[in-house]
């Protein structure tokens, strides 16, 4: 695992912090940055990303986790009350085998409500 974790800035999600690529922007600030998923699990399926570069949360600095934590929970809250939703699934892959295909830290946000199922 080690000899993977190579953060590469290339990725399209460094590009969308950088403003190189368009994003539908939910959140910002100096921590972290929402925006929609382009090919939405959900409604409102949402990622939020940190600004801290990091492959995954394997390799992502110790004292930037709790502060990015903090940011996918107020972006939870704000999606669930926005989308009226009834729950939440929350998902966060690490490496190809993970089911990781972006490799820039983030989490996705995916409001629920009863008897609907996540597209695959
Ligand atoms: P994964 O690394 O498996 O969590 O999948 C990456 C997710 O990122 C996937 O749900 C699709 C989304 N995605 C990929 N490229 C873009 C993009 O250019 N813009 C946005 N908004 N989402 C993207």
């Amino acid at each position: 695992m080690d000899q993977n974790v190579v953060y590469e800035s290339d990725n399209i999600f460094a590009k969308i912090l950088r403003g190189e690529l368009p994003c539908h922007k939910v959140f910002e600030d100096d921590v972290a940055l929402a925006f929609l998923d382009i090919m939405p699990r959900a409604k409102g399926h949402t990622l939020v990303i940190p600004k801290t570069p990091a492959r995954g949360l394997l390799d992502m600095p110790k004292a930037a986790i709790g502060p990015f934590i903090e940011r996918v929970q107020t972006v939870s809250r704000a999606v669930m009350k926005g989308m009226e939703a009834e729950g939440l699934t929350l998902q966060q892959f690490n490496e190809t085998a993970g089911g990781q295909v972006v490799f820039h830290l983030h989490f996705h946000v995916m409001p629920r409500w009863e008897g609907i199922r996540l597209r695959p």
